[in-house]
Order: C-alpha cells, then structure tokens, then sequence
C-alpha cells in the first residue's frame, strides 16, 4: 500500500496517535504537503458519506477530524509560507450553530500564508461576536465566515448582515463551505466566495488590494 493509501486509510479509521507519523513517512518517501493533504480531504469525504449511509455515527466522525488535525499539524509549516509584508489582518470563524472546524483551519492557514495576520474567533461564533473582532483588532481587511451546515445557512446570512449593518468600514467579506454556493454568497450580500482554501486566499488577497 502506498503511503499515501496509508495515511487516507487511518484518518479514516480515525487513528489519531499515528497519523502524524504516517504523514512524515509520505513526506519523507518524496510526496507533495498539498497530495497528502488533499488525501486526507478525500478520507473525509469518504467518512462523510459512511455518516450518511448510517455506517459510523457522531463519535467516529469526530475521531476521524482529530486524526485529520494531528496530520495538518505537520503539514502547516510547509503549507503556510512565510510572508514579509502583512496585506492587514483577516478575521475568521465558523458561524453561530457549527462546530465544523478543519476547513475553516485550513483556510485560515492559507490566508495566512498568503501575508494576512489571521486571527482565528473560533467555531460557533455568534454574528456579533464578528463585529466586536473588527473593532477590537487593527488594520482588519478582510472578515472570513465559514459555514459547514445546510442548517447553518441562514447564520451566516445573519453573519453577514450583522458585519455590513455595523456601519464600520475598510474590510470585506468572504464566505464558504460546503453547501454555499457563489449565488448564495451574492444573494447574502458577501464581497467573495470561494470554494476550498487555497481560492480563499486568492481572494482574499484580490479583495484587500482593490
Ligand atoms: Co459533521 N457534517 N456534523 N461533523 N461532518 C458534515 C458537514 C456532513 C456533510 C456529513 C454528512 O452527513 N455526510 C453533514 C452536513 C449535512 C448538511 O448540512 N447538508 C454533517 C452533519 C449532519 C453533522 C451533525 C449535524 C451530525 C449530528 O450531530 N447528527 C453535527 C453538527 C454539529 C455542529 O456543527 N453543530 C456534526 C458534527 C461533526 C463533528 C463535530 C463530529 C465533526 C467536526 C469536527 C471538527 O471540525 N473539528 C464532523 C465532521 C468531521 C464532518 C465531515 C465528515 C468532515 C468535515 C471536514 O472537516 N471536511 C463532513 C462530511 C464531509 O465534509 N464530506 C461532515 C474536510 C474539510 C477540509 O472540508 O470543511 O468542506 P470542508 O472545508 C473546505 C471547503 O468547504 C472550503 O475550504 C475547505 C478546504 O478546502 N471552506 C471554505 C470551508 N470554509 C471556508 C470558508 C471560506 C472559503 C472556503 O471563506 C471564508
């Protein structure tokens, strides 16, 4: 099996104590930070869909996130680059209601690398708490609210709405994650979207220097 095989299979399984360890193998047998990373964006999806066929439940999920983290972990320095000049500061989080944090995290890293100082208000994030984050943090360019939820949709309408009817100035805003769609994105009255990590941060970075 190939190394990568290896690390897809036991983010799967969930086997937390030894994906870090099988991702430094993959790095070390010569494959790319974003193949391996991308190998464990398909172990998700393959869990996703075992969660819907009633295969595995809540905990296996939750498990195979974690997993998921420990081989990011090891993987960020190598995937975040080491940007000189800060483009301003991005605030992100995922919005009121959803916990889902690993694409949120993996944008968030991308943004970073791409020069922003990021910082991250969490999962489950109320729409005023994004307002309070714009007034409490300088130079902020850029507002990034992620949503993995049908039901977590309108949240971040409200998101949205809250960010542009606080009457503060200077950012913009972008949103994303699974179920939104660049029309949903237009229609809440978002600046951006972007559909995985890395557009974020192409976006992010258009946006800020426009
Ligand atoms: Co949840 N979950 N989950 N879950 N979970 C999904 C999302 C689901 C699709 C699984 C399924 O049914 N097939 C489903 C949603 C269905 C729907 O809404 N239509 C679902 C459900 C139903 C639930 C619960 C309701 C289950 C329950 O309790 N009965 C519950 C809700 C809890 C809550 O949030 N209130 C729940 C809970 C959980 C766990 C806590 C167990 C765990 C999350 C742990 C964590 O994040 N720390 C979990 C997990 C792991 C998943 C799956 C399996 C994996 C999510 C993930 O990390 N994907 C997921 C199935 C799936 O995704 N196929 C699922 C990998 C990640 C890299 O992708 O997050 O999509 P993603 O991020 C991408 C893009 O979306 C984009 O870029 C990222 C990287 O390229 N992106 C942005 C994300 N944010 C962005 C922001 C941007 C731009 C792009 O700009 C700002």
């Amino acid at each position: 099996m190939s190394k990568l095989q290896d690390v897809k299979l036991n983010v799967e399984k969930g086997k937390t104590k030894l994906v870090a360890g099988l991702v430094q193998e993959a790095l070390d047998e010569g494959n790319a930070p974003k193949d391996i990373l991308q190998a464990m964006v398909e172990s998700m999806g393959v869990v996703g869909d075992k969660f819907s066929s009633g295969e595995i439940f809540v905990p296996e999920m939750l498990i195979a996130a974690k997993a998921m983290a420990k081989g990011v972990d090891v993987l960020r320095p190598l995937l975040a680059g080491e940007g000189t000049v800060s483009l301003g500061t991005c605030i992100i989080g995922t919005v009121a209601g959803d916990l889902h944090d690993i694409g949120k995290n993996l944008v968030s890293m991308m943004i970073e690398s791409a020069g922003f100082d990021v910082v991250d208000i969490g999962v489950d994030v109320p729409a005023q708490k994004f307002v309070d984050a714009i007034k409490e943090n300088e130079n902020v360019k850029v507002v990034a609210c992620s949503a993995l939820l049908t039901t977590t949709m309108p949240a971040l309408k409200e998101a949205v709405a809250t960010i542009k009817g606080s009457g503060l100035e200077g950012f913009k805003v972008i949103v994303g994650g699974a179920p939104i769609t660049a029309e949903f994105a237009a229609e809440i009255g978002a600046d951006g979207f972007a559909p995985d990590a890395g557009s974020a941060a192409v976006k992010a970075k258009e946006l800020a220097q426009a």
